[in-house]
This record gives structure tokens, sequence and C-alpha cells, in this order.
């Protein structure tokens, strides 16, 4: 299979066309709505455009788009021609674009005119990048970037240039293994890395998780809050509505739980996709409002990008009567590897592996830990990435032959439900004994005054560790030592004493990755100073 022609975005848009879907929705937007065969026009307009700046096979593509239908013409469009698209968070510093654009050395950038003024500043830095194709909302900024830039970087104007292009493209002679698109992944430290992935990793992905796990057919409708830019939107929001034929729910704007309710009212989504703290937040926002928005179409809620504490799940069933589908994926797996199953749902738990994927548990030598024990996890599939973009050392010391070694800690129980304890560097010691954050964070959010929680381990004058909390309280209105004594109380009485944090801080927010997961070594940093 590894040699045979394939190209990704035949699979996922062509496909679609020719199996009689033309005229079926693909995706519902701000703009309004899109069909397979308007998006099929689209992609090939995107592709013959890049075709005609020189873009050639294996050139990368920055795509620095909001959630739209640009995001998925251009997206695809690289991929029919050979050319990996490297979407690009769109919340980033100049400074990690700069490094960003370099590292993958596009040679084309498809940017939303909101951007555009954090790259224009950087142009004469980016010997690569040959043209700016400008995704512009309203009409100002290319007029006022074409007049004043000196650059050797063209610009055009994305809409206009793609509307004169022919609707119908060649695909480029890819295979099955060919090269298929980038993403950066943030990590907790250091550089964001490359994870190249291949083209058929979202095909992978797709039948592993979205067909046997979630069960998506033709009449769903995919909302993912999470955006395209990240491994886990990419998937909900884009490549497993077109997979299975289904509509996606496109949401430019910023997420806020206001916002991402009145969007489940207005387009019935029957599967919604967030991550923990966006759950949390929308309950919050519920209470705080009086107002609980009509969820009845969404057949099952999906997280991912951190645990989903128990606490959570409970309080998002008993206020909307749907169940959350925990699950655990990464940037360089594609999707997810270990899930919860509709009827099968452990709260607290991550679930089972998810078929196509194998994983192991091990200890520090490698070798398998027995149930209960836990240890680093490994996993082997056919959705995992090439490696990192010259990386060598780091390639090598996280793919290891078939298996990825993932950073995360974890043990089965006996029925073989997985139990996420933190990332290998997350964990902390307290009185000599390992305490998983997650386990703490987790007892706190069952209190009804603690909204979100981050646990780190913190050196007092002797040097000892001690478990700290960072807690966001529903009202701050209490004492602090009063409320502190009242949440050590409540930790006391259902965990180990040891696991009990020793000091409280009460804050207004906690530092995330823009994914939603909790960066505890920001915390670290800052308990150190
Ligand atoms: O963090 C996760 O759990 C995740 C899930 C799906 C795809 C990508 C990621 C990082």
């Amino acid at each position: 299979v590894t040699r045979s022609p394939y190209n990704a975005a035949v699979q996922f848009v062509d496909r679609r066309v020719e199996e009689g879907m033309g005229n079926r929705i693909a995706f519902l937007h701000e703009d309004g709505q899109t069909t397979y065969a308007e998006l099929y026009g689209a992609v090939n307009q995107a592709g013959n455009l890049f075709r005609d700046l020189g873009v050639q096979m294996e050139d990368r593509v920055a795509l620095l788009c909001y959630d739209s239908i640009e995001f998925v013409s251009a997206f695809f469009g690289a991929v029919k021609v050979g050319a990996v698209p490297v979407p690009t968070n769109t919340m980033l510093s100049a400074a990690d674009y700069l490094y960003i654009l370099n590292d993958c050395r596009a040679c084309v950038a498809v940017v939303e005119e909101a951007l555009w003024p954090q790259i224009a500043g950087l142009v004469n830095q980016l010997p690569y990048l040959r043209c700016a194709l400008i995704i512009q909302r309203d009409d100002s900024a290319v007029e006022q970037l074409s007049s004043h830039d000196r650059s050797p970087c063209a610009l055009l104007d994305f809409r206009e240039a793609v509307a004169r292009m022919p609707r119908e493209l060649v695909p480029a002679n890819t295979l099955y293994d060919d090269m298929g698109f980038w993403l950066y992944t943030s990590g907790s430290t250091g550089r964001p890395k490359g994870v190249v992935h291949l083209q058929h990793d979202m095909e992978v992905s797709f039948r592993n998780y979205a067909q046997s796990v979630l069960g998506v057919t033709q009449s769903d409708r995919l909302f993912s809050a999470s955006k395209l830019f990240f491994a886990y939107g990419l998937g909900n929001g884009m490549y497993f509505p077109l997979g299975a034929g289904a509509t996606g729910i496109l949401l430019r704007d910023k997420v806020t739980p206001e916002r991402v309710c009145e969007w489940v009212v207005k387009y019935r989504p029957t599967l919604f996709f967030g991550v923990p703290s966006l759950y949390a937040a929308i309950v919050e926002w519920c209470d705080r409002t009086q107002h609980v928005p009509d969820f009845s179409s969404v057949r099952y809620g999906v997280s991912a990008g951190e645990p989903l504490p128990a606490a959570v799940f409970h309080r998002f069933r008993s206020h909307f009567g749907v169940e959350i589908l925990d699950g655990i994926g990464s940037t360089e797996a594609t999707h997810i590897y270990i899930s919860n199953r509709p009827g099968d749902i452990r709260p607290g738990s991550t679930g089972h592996v998810v078929p196509g994927y194998q994983v192991k548990i091990v200890d520090s030598e490698g070798r398998d830990v027995p149930p209960g024990e836990p240890g680093q996890l490994l996993l082997k599939g056919d959705s995992i990435a090439q490696g990192y973009w010259n990386l060598h050392q780091q390639t090598c010391s996280k793919f290891r032959g078939e298996w990825y070694v993932t950073g995360d800690r974890y043990y089965r129980d006996v029925d073989g439900y997985f139990y996420y304890c933190g990332r290998e560097d997350d964990m902390l010691k307290s009185g000599g004994i390992w305490v998983s954050p997650i386990e703490v964070e987790a007892t706190l959010l069952e209190h009804p005054l603690v909204v979100e929680a981050a646990v780190i381990g913190v050196k007092d004058a002797q040097g000892i560790e001690h478990p700290v909390a960072y807690v966001v309280l529903k009202d701050r209105s209490g004492a602090p030592e009063q409320v502190a004594e009242e949440l050590r109380r409540h930790v006391r009485d259902r965990l180990a004493h040891y696991k009990c944090p020793k000091q409280f801080v009460f804050t207004d927010s906690l530092p995330k990755t823009v994914t939603g997961k909790i960066q505890r070594f920001k915390l670290r940093e800052t308990a150190e100073q």
C-alpha cells in the first residue's frame, strides 16, 4: 500500500462528489454554507493558484487562517498539488511566526488580514517566503501593504486570486506515504517542533476514531470549539465531517461559552468537541447567567487536550443531559488513540485503546508494568507522524521504531480502563512519594467552589517538595484562609494525607496553551522566583 498512488484531497473531497454527495452541505459557517460540489471547486481553485505561483511538490504552504472555507480550501488545495500545508496557530507572537515560517521554509503563506500586520513587519527576515495571500475580510489591508512594502514577498488578495482559477485540477502523483501536512506542537518548553505527517494519516485517524468510536455518519453535524490549526480541531472540524460526508460547523470567531452555546442552539450539532476548561466554563457561565441553552441535538460531547475531571463530566451531564467522551490524543498521533465509548463511559478514566492502535505501559527500564501501576505510555499505530522536522535527536528519542513515546504517565486498571497520571515531567513528590497532579486537581474540582485547579510541586526552605494548588474559585468573597482550610479538609477526606496541598493560591485564571492544556511549568517558574 505504501507505494500506491494516494492523495488525501482526493480521498476527503473528490470522493464525496464522485459518490453523488455534491449537493450535500459540507460546511456551515459565518458566510453561509458550502456544498461538497462548491468545496470541490474551491479546493481546485486554491490548488491551481498554488501551481500558478510556482509551488512545487513538498513545498510548504503556511496557513495563518481562522476556521473558515478559506482554511479548508487552501489546506486541501495544497495537498492536491502535492505541497504541504502547515496550519499555524492564529494566536502566536511575531517572534513565534518568524521562527515557524523560517523553520518550515514556507514559500507561500495564506494569511488572515487581521494577522498580516504581525507578519508584514517580518518579511525582510523571511528569505523563503515569496508570496503572501491575504484573506481580506474587509477592504483595507492589501492595498495599504502593497503601496508601502518593498520586500521581495508578493502580496495578493487570496479570494480574488482564487476566483480567477479553473475549478478542475489534476492531482499530483502523490503516494500513500508521501508527506501530507505538518503541524507545530508547542510542547511544554522550548521551541515549537514541526510534526511531519503523511498523506494517509488523516484517513487512518478518521477510520480508527471517528468511524469506530464516534460512529460518525452522513447525518451528523460536527461542531468543534477547538480550532482547525490544532490537531484535535483539524480532525473534529474538517476531515471527520468530510470523511463521512457529514456537515462541519466552522466558527471563525473567538470561542467563548456564550458564543459556543449560541451556535449549538442555532446550528444543532450532533457531536460537540471541546476541552475540559471549556466544558467547565460553559457550566459556570450557565450558572452565572441562570440560562440553560438547548443541547438536545448533541448525541455526545467529546473532550481531549487535558483529562476531563469526573466532576466536570457530572456537572455537564446534569446541566445539559449530554455525556462527554473523554479521550487522549496528540499532535504526533494525529488524533485520539485512547477513549471512552458511547455506552461505556467511566468518568475520570480515559477509557480503552481505540481500535487500530496498540499501547504499552512501561517502567523506566522499558518493562511492562502490571495493572494498577503507573508507567510511561508507548503507542503504536499507522497515524503516527514520521518525526520532527530537522530535529534528529528529538525524533530519535520520541519515535523509537514502531513505538512512539508519548511522555504521558498512565495506569490501566484490572478491567482495562486507562487512567491518566500526568505528563512525565508534571509528576511531583510529596514525602518522597510520587503524586499525580491530576488526581489532586480532580478531587479539588469536586468541591462546588472550585472552577479550575492546577497542582504543582514546590520545594520548601529545606528543599523538600510539597503539593501547592492554584485554584480559580467560583466566588472569591470568602476569607482566603477559611476557603483554604475548607479545601484542605475536602482533599484530606478523600485522598491520602501526603497528597493534600500544603498551600493554596487563589487566582483569576490558570496559564494554558491555546489548546487548553494547563501549563504547570509556568506555575513552577513563578513559584521558583
Ligand atoms: O491533546 C489531545 O488529547 C489531542 C487530541 C487529539 C488530537 C490532538 C491532541 C493534542
